[in-house]
């Protein structure tokens, strides 16, 4: 296991207590099928190592970081990406929304996100045909564009309640990079589990779905670990719609991008919410992919830190 400096953790600003951090339980994709459910029966989440070949990784960086290049935001080295500070993205032709989309549904990316291998993941940990929304989450994370806490159920009310998030992250991303964090066993927190789930949520005003507090304070009053690790390239962690999350700041101080992604999958065999599905989603609030904040373009935000 990979160890974290605990000291390199920070949330919006604020350096995370080192005593409360701990890595995530590492999974395989060579352990049990029934060791895996059980695992994911008993922590709500499964971080499963080395997922997506590299090569297959590579392919998404180099697609994802030479669209924006061509927006004038990322600096390629290899498939590396750099941000420039400076941003071309506003005069595309097609429109933020349209070009999100186009940049959300690259041949690379799909064949990782909605492929066979993670197919196959799927079907194993919830033993039966399970599909994946169309809708993908793409997220180039520059310094300030970190995600506060929250649960993924307000935002996925509708159709199956067997609903899990698949996080994947392209290229390694060490804790001062800004991977996920989730908060341990938050989803025995009665009182916010079920004040998510009394929101569906649909509008891009009001309803409060993120928790401002800071993330030491919470884990510190409820008796819990912050839980993270040094992320490496192809690896995935699969959470519950009833488990806190969100991410580290992104503090790389040569403006190094993190890039992952998050889809959901469920069972086949439920209804699937029609605002995530087809090649036209649109999206939670109905503005298809423009509603996201990978569609907003990259600002200097990071030089800010
Ligand atoms: O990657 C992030 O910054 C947040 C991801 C997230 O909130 C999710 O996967 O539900």
């Amino acid at each position: 296991m990979s160890e974290f400096d605990p000291q390199r953790c920070f949330m919006q600003g604020r350096q995370l207590s080192p005593e409360l951090l701990a890595n995530l339980t590492e999974s395989r994709l060579s352990d049990s099928t029934d060791e895996l459910q059980k695992r994911f029966r008993t922590e709500q989440y499964l971080f499963l190592k080395n997922v997506f070949p590299k090569g297959q990784v590579e392919a998404v960086r180099r697609e994802v970081f030479g669209r924006l290049a061509e927006v004038g935001e990322i600096k390629l080295e290899g498939s590396n990406g750099v941000f420039t500070g400076v941003s071309h993205r506003t005069e595309v032709p097609e429109g933020l929304g349209e070009f999100w989309k186009s940049v959300s549904q690259g041949t690379a990316l799909r064949s990782v996100s909605h492929g066979p291998l993670i197919q196959k993941v799927m079907d194993r940990l919830m033993g039966e045909p399970t599909v994946a929304h169309d809708y993908l989450f793409l997220r180039p994370a520059v310094s300030g564009r970190s995600t506060h806490l929250h649960y993924d159920s307000p935002f996925f009310a509708r159709g199956s309640d067997r609903i899990v998030t698949v996080w994947t992250a392209y290229g390694d991303i060490p804790v001062e990079q800004g991977p996920l964090l989730v908060v341990d066993r938050s989803f025995e927190f009665t009182d916010l589990v079920e004040a998510s789930q009394s929101v569906d949520y649909d509008s891009s005003d009001t309803p409060l779905v993120q928790l401002m507090q800071d993330p030491s304070k919470l884990a510190l009053s409820r008796g819990v670990q912050l839980k993270t690790a040094n992320f490496e390239a192809g690896d995935v962690i699969i959470f519950s719609m009833t488990l806190l999350h969100g991410s580290l700041d992104n503090c790389s101080p040569n403006g190094q991008v993190r890039l992952s992604s998050d889809v959901r999958w469920q069972p086949a065999a439920d209804p699937v919410d029609p605002r995530y599905v087809g090649d036209n989603p649109p999206g939670t609030t109905g503005a298809g992919y423009g509603e996201l904040n990978g569609a907003k373009p990259l600002t200097l935000d990071w030089h800010q830190r």
